[in-house]
């Protein structure tokens, strides 16, 4: 395929983006009823970087969601047994496919279609046959907004951690891979101590201060490569990858006495806080994601009940 170099530049500025993030490679789902047509738009995605699958039996779409988790969805407008717009509808009424955005690309020039098309759920409408370029930027555009929002949407707005949902499937995949390399992995969850008198005594915004504080400590000890995530109220999830539980111990227990060592300002008076940890070990008996959350969540009751401040593994 020849076609000019800016869709090129383009499409590496994404990448260039994903990359310094650590994202994969952006991905395009091309649904299309004529085979001729969707091999050659996957091949010019391809080539500039994105991985992209191919669909010409629109009854398969939902599955390909499922498996294949596009951050751009291209659909033809004609198709057999259901039109796009049909099937962008049925994709939208999914909850968890609400940030893909969907882009149509049909040869029906008849503006009154298009306009139906779009208010069903659309986000773009291209036309066939598209200028190479054309259709390379607009996916990249798509797709790049598609990930901030995804990646906005997984962080929470107080901490910037990973929200609750987003820790545990970002468990089960380290699991996995773990499982796979033949590597250790620890778990910790950890919590406050007596944050409700924190709010009583000092107030709630001095409260939010000491659960940022803590996630600011959290990020600047542990690797790149640990997860981060905020579980609950002033309940954090770490995910410590190629880690012993020796190692899980030393880390936990400085994280301990570091936040244990800060001084925060509350409405009459400065005070400190401690908090209190669960450590569980991957391990043949403990190696799904639900019982290694529920060990660490026991370490963490004894840990309370032996007085706080300490970590128990
Ligand atoms: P323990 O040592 O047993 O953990 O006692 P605790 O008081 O920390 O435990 P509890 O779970 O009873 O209280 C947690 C409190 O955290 C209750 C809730 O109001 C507060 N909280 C949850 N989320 C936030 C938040 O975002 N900001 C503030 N300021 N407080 C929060
Ligand atoms: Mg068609
Ligand atoms: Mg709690
Ligand atoms: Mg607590």
């Amino acid at each position: 395929i020849s076609h000019p170099l800016d869709p090129i530049r383009l499409a590496d500025m994404l990448e260039t983006h994903l990359r310094r993030h650590r994202l994969p490679p952006a991905r395009v789902l091309l649904v299309d009823d004529d085979e001729m047509m969707h091999t050659y738009h996957r091949l010019l995605l391809e080539e500039v970087g994105f991985t992209v699958m191919t669909l010409s039996r629109p009854e398969e779409i939902l599955e390909a969601m499922e498996g294949f988790a596009p951050d751009v969805l291209v659909l033809d407008v004609h198709l057999p047994q259901c039109s796009g717009p049909e099937l962008a509808q049925i994709v939208r009424y999914h909850p968890r496919w609400l940030q893909v955005p969907i882009i149509y690309l049909s040869a029906a020039l008849d503006a009154g279609a298009q306009l139906e098309a779009m208010t069903k759920a659309g986000d773009d409408f291209l036309t066939k046959p598209i200028a190479p370029e054309a259709l390379v930027a607009a996916v990249t555009a798509r797709a790049r907004r598609s990930r901030e929002l995804a990646a906005a949407l997984s962080r929470d707005g107080l901490t910037g951690l990973l929200k609750h949902a987003d820790i545990k499937a970002r468990l089960q995949a380290a699991i996995a891979q773990a499982r796979r390399r033949d590597a250790s992995l620890c778990l910790a969850m950890l919590d406050i101590d007596h944050f409700k008198s924190v709010n009583d005594t000092h107030g709630h915004l001095a409260g939010d201060e000491v659960i940022r504080a803590l996630a600011n400590l959290l990020r600047r000890r542990l690797r790149e490569s640990d997860l981060i995530g905020r579980y609950g109220g002033e309940e954090f999830l770490l995910v410590l990858n190629d880690c012993e539980s020796a190692q899980a111990f030393r880390v936990l227990d400085e994280l301990r006495e570091s936040f244990a060592a800060l001084t925060f300002h509350g409405d009459d008076r400065d005070f400190q806080c401690t908090l209190s940890a669960g450590i569980a070990v991957m391990a043949p008996g403990v190696a799904g994601s639900d019982a290694l959350i529920n060990l660490a969540d026991q370490n963490l009751y004894r840990a309370k009940q032996a007085g706080r401040n300490r970590v128990i593994g």
